[in-house]
């Protein structure tokens, strides 16, 4: 409720500190019995308050949750993200968010769950998506771009998330082309973008992101495990996940702007810098066949270019790359 955000802003720009309960009743407009309650509520959703005679309350900590409150405290984003539908538990967000591309959903709204039982990768792969330990969601764009750019998103937004990552966590991941980032040549995020278009206008792309955050070793099936990680196990300790978010979504929207009015050579720039695979030999698994070779990098379209033992050069728009 919109009481509810006001407190949590207040308590947010408190940072720690008591707040009288006769300054929250002043400032929420509202009788003291009202504030208990909404202490209460808070109370319930994990917030742990502390609450002293004659100081009033201060927040401890807060929980670990994804909620629209959670991701909205404290977001400093235009638009991405002021929309948020948030779920417990859902197939997968790509699914929902199609359905909300369908029904006119506004540009930049994420939907977001706790949990997934059908998240899905390229190609029909499963996304592994546990409960209540990664980042799965789903960011609606309508980019004013030709259907054929859309790979670039890809990009854009790996880019977005490494800057985050680095920005949380100190860590310094590589960029896998097209959709992967490791840490530690394991993966530890997969992204998804999916495209509504005729053959000259885009619709809407449904942009989904799965950030493994605070799962352990253990958590991992036994059939990924030699592949993945997660930021906490590369960290060594917990990460908040709604300030994660926030940060990936502000890097996206300003990387979005800067792509819509400058195209993709800056966006490449930064990806460069973050992809290491470029200048090493690859195999490239496309569908029609494999392919060895040196990864040259990628051209201004945001295509990889492979060179090959005789010297040639393939540009290579889909694969899966392996290092
Ligand atoms: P991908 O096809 O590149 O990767 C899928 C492969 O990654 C799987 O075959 C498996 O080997 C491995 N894998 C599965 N789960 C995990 C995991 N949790 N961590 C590391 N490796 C894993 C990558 O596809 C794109 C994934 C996008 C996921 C997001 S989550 C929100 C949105 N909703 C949805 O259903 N998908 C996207």
């Amino acid at each position: 409720s919109d009481t509810r955000r006001k407190l949590l802003e207040l308590f947010s720009e408190a940072n720690g500190n008591f707040i009288s309960g006769q300054k929250i009743s002043e400032m929420l407009g509202c009788s003291r019995t009202a504030v208990w309650k909404h202490i209460e509520e808070l109370r319930k959703e994990g917030f742990e308050l502390e609450a002293v005679r004659r100081l009033g309350y201060r927040i401890v900590k807060t929980p670990d949750k994804v909620t629209a409150n959670e991701i909205q405290l404290g977001l400093k984003t235009k638009t991405f993200g002021r929309h948020i539908h948030f779920e417990e538990e859902v197939t997968s967000t790509q699914q929902i968010a199609l359905k909300l591309a369908y029904e006119g959903a506004k540009e930049g709204t994420l939907v977001i769950a706790e949990q997934q039982t059908a998240g899905r990768g390229r190609m029909d792969r499963k996304w592994f998506s546990p409960k209540g330990t990664g980042i799965w969601m789903s960011l609606i764009l309508r980019p004013p771009i030709p259907p054929q750019k859309a790979p670039q998103l890809t990009l854009l937004t790996a880019v977005a998330i490494a800057q985050a990552i680095q920005e949380v966590t100190n860590i310094v991941p590589d960029i896998k082309w097209p959709n992967d980032i490791l840490i530690n040549g394991k993966k530890c995020v997969g992204i998804l973008t999916e495209l509504q278009a005729d053959p000259d206008r885009i619709h809407s792309v449904i942009i989904g992101m799965g950030i493994n955050v605070n799962q352990t070793i253990e958590q991992f099936p036994e059939e990924i495990r030699a592949i993945a990680t997660s930021l906490s196990i590369e960290k060594g300790e917990r990460i908040q996940r709604a300030k994660l978010i926030q940060e990936i979504l502000l890097r996206l929207e300003r990387l979005y702007e800067q792509y819509l009015q400058y195209g993709f050579r800056p966006i490449k720039l930064l990806w460069e810098g973050y992809a290491t695979s470029i200048g090493k030999e690859i195999v490239a698994r496309t569908l029609t066949g494999t392919m060895k070779g040196i990864a040259l990098g990628i051209t201004d379209e945001g295509v990889l270019m492979l060179e090959d033992e005789d010297k040639q050069i393939h540009y290579i728009h889909s694969a899966d790359i392996q290092l």
